[in-house]
């Protein structure tokens, strides 16, 4: 009797667990993307620029930056890192943000 209460709560532990981990996974991963309009950009050593070091911030999956359209589009772990935090990041390059879109 005491054996089979044990192994039963045993059982219920590890399905606990497996549950906790799962919605750790699912926390640490939230995907989302922003584009934000900066104003013209002016040659394409900006582009790299941005490119740079946006892709060694943490929780940034993928950069994009369009020469054309001076638009910088970002897939980001939501987790990790806030749309704001990515703007100021380019502010501090020395550009400006004109808008922000994220989905
Ligand atoms: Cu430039």
């Amino acid at each position: 009797m005491a054996i089979m209460e044990y192994s039963v709560d045993v059982k219920d532990i590890s399905r606990v667990a497996t549950r906790k981990f799962a919605i750790n996974l699912e926390e640490e991963k939230k995907m989302a993307k922003a584009v934000f309009q900066l104003e013209p950009l002016t040659c394409p050593s900006c582009i790299k620029k941005i490119e740079t070091t946006l892709t060694k911030t943490t929780g940034v999956d993928l950069v994009k930056v369009l020469f054309q359209s001076s638009k910088v589009k970002v897939d980001f772990n939501e987790a990790q890192l806030t749309p704001q935090q990515i703007e100021t990041t380019i502010t501090k390059l020395g550009y400006s943000v004109l808008s922000a879109k994220v989905s």
